[in-house]
């Protein structure tokens, strides 16, 4: 039987239709975004010019905002409702649908109104939107949108996940519930402070009803929620290592409670960590910038707990299939299977990332790299490679189960295709990144030799890579659309599996893991020690504040 077409209860068709909304307008953010990133790759290698009517700025933000912000909100939320679906029974109950619904309306306003703020030219102010570059309130109405839409995708899995309890009452929850469920209170929580920020900084002062802006404050208060929100984004191809790719190679999950321990860690030491993007700013005390890192460093552990998880999954399932001696459980492995491959290079993309990551964190090191294009090269290989490579191994799989499609060979082949040339073009573009950020080259800036300089015409062969490794990624990204619009639209008909994995033995899981006042408290105390006092200095210190600027 192909391995896709298995004949369960999948995810019934209203639910199917949410998710699918989420997960197209995804995909049709992420074409916009490939094609802005490819851009602005080829003008910062030199390789072309613009033309007069717009900038590097502006398509520098609008690859942040609809890559970063857009493609994995809407792809995030798409996937988890589908997962919380199959696992609680095959559907979404009414109230959690329309909740879902509520949601995609809400930030498909918001998105509508930020990217047409950014087609003017009235918001070039790059996905952090950092003050005081100053955008119209139009781009900050619209991002507030977006976050409170994304809200109502998390109401909709708490819906479901209560709906799931009261009717199995004692009952572990499915491990993809649980993470569903502590991903969403870490954005519930997360979006907090830069809900504050946009409403009460931003909007007033871009309407110019406050004169200044206290700089300082709207800056802790983005990166209270800028790292959690990376981890928004991990934790759902977390998820999908964890919970699917165990099933598509056929095995089980290693441990249930390591997976669920692994999600609490995270959730708890992710938020109380924001000033380790701050560490060479002024106006923190180096104490408190000390106690960010070594939580920075405490939240390392759940990757490294999710690492050895991995690695025993894959041993153990390659040696059930015959792998025998030191490493012949390895060529077990389904390595012509894109729906493993994928997420798989993603894997191997996100151990030097963790490690540039640990460098980024050390603060002397952090004095070399900061606002240089090696942190650049660090998001790509996070976010760009190990969180997307994930995110299309998922769709490979789970457009086919909303449309009632098959995954056929050739576009599993032709997936496979798209892999490689992702991973050579994220590798070619992201290795130079971090070989020139230490060379000393500044992330954030047009194509530019600084007249001439030595120093710059030096880095331009690298800069070159870069542009070169950013067309690879277009034709990636190109394909990528191609073979997911076939998905949706023209592959045969059939059933393929939602691949949910479970233990192999019965597990203890401690019932500690799901108290979910226990943590939520926990953190709670963690975000007061970390953020209480400085932010109190930070709103009785105020400095004089700063006038909105445009430099574009
Ligand atoms: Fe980061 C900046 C520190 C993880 C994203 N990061 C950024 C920015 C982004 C970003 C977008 O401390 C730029 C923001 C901006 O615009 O200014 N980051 C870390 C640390 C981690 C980390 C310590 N980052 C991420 C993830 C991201 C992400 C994940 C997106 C998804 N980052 C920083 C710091 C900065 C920063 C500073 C500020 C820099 C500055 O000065 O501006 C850690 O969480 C990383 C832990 C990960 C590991 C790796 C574990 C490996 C695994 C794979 C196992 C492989 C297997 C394969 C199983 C320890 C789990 C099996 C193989 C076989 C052969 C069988």
């Amino acid at each position: 039987m192909n391995p896709t077409t298995m004949g369960q209860a999948q995810v019934d068709r209203p639910t199917a239709r949410l998710s699918l909304a989420y997960v197209w307008v995804a995909y049709a953010a992420f074409g916009l975004a490939a094609l802005a990133g490819m851009l602005q790759g080829m003008v910062r290698g030199g390789l072309i010019e613009l033309p007069s009517w717009t900038n590097y700025y502006q398509i520098l933000t609008a690859h942040g905002v609809l890559m970063a912000l857009i493609f994995t909100t809407y792809f995030i939320i798409g996937f988890l409702l589908s997962g919380v679906a199959k696992t609680t029974g095959g559907s979404l109950h009414g109230t959690a649908r329309g909740l879902g619904w509520i949601g995609w309306i809400l930030m498909t306003i918001g998105t509508a109104m930020a990217v047409v703020t950014i087609v003017m030219n009235d918001a070039s102010v790059l996905y952090t939107f950092y003050a005081p570059l100053k955008a119209s309130p139009f781009f900050y109405i619209g991002s507030a949108l977006l976050v409170v839409g994304s809200w109502f995708g998390g109401f909709a899995i708490f819906s479901s996940y209560r709906k799931w309890r009261r009717e199995n009452r004692g009952k572990l929850s499915p491990l993809f519930v649980f993470m569903s469920v502590t991903t969403f209170i870490l954005w519930l929580i997360a979006t907090v402070p830069v809900a504050v920020e946009v409403l009460f900084q931003l909007i007033p002062w871009s309407l110019g009803w406050t004169p200044s802006i206290n700089i300082m404050l709207s800056r802790t208060l983005f990166w209270f929620f800028g790292h959690p929100l990376v981890y928004f984004w991990l934790m759902p191809a977390y998820i999908a290592w964890y919970v699917c790719v165990p099933r598509v190679i056929g095995g089980h999950i290693f441990s249930d409670s390591l997976a669920r321990l692994s999600f609490i860690l995270l959730l708890l030491f992710s938020m109380p960590v924001g000033f380790h993007h701050q560490l060479m700013e002024p106006g923190i005390s180096p104490g408190w910038k000390m106690i960010h890192v070594i939580l920075t460093l405490i939240v390392v552990v759940p990757s490294l707990m999710t690492a050895f998880s991995m690695f025993a999954t894959f041993e153990t399932t390659g040696r059930k299939k015959g792998g025998v001696g030191l490493f012949g459980w390895f060529k077990k492995l389904p390595w012509s299977d894109v729906r493993f491959f994928a997420p798989f290079v993603g894997m191997l993309f996100f151990i030097p990332a963790g490690a540039g990551g640990i460098i980024n964190a050390s603060n002397q090191m952090n004095a070399v790299v900061h606002n240089t294009i090696f942190v650049t090269g660090h998001f790509h290989i996070t976010i760009g490679a190990a969180v997307a490579l994930t995110f299309f191994g998922v769709s490979y799989w789970l457009i086919p189960v909303l449309t009632g499609r098959t995954l056929t060979r050739t576009a599993n082949r032709m997936g496979m295709v798209q892999t490689v040339f992702w991973s050579v073009g994220m590798f070619l573009m992201s290795f130079a990144m971090h070989y020139l950020g230490l060379q000393g080259t500044p992330r954030r800036t047009d194509y530019t030799t600084y007249m001439d300089h030595p120093t710059a015409l030096g880095w331009m062969d690298y800069q070159r890579v870069m542009g070169f490794g950013g067309g690879l990624l277009f034709v990636a990204a190109v394909l990528l659309i191609l073979i997911l619009g076939y998905l949706t639209f023209y592959a045969p008909k059939g059933k393929t599996e939602y691949p949910i994995a479970e233990p192999e033995t019965e597990q203890h899981t401690p019932r500690i893991l799901e108290r979910w006042p226990v943590w939520v408290g926990v953190l709670l105390f963690l975000i007061v020690m970390a953020y209480g006092i400085p932010i109190a200095d930070q709103l009785t210190h105020n400095p004089p504040g700063s006038p909105p600027i445009r430099t574009w």
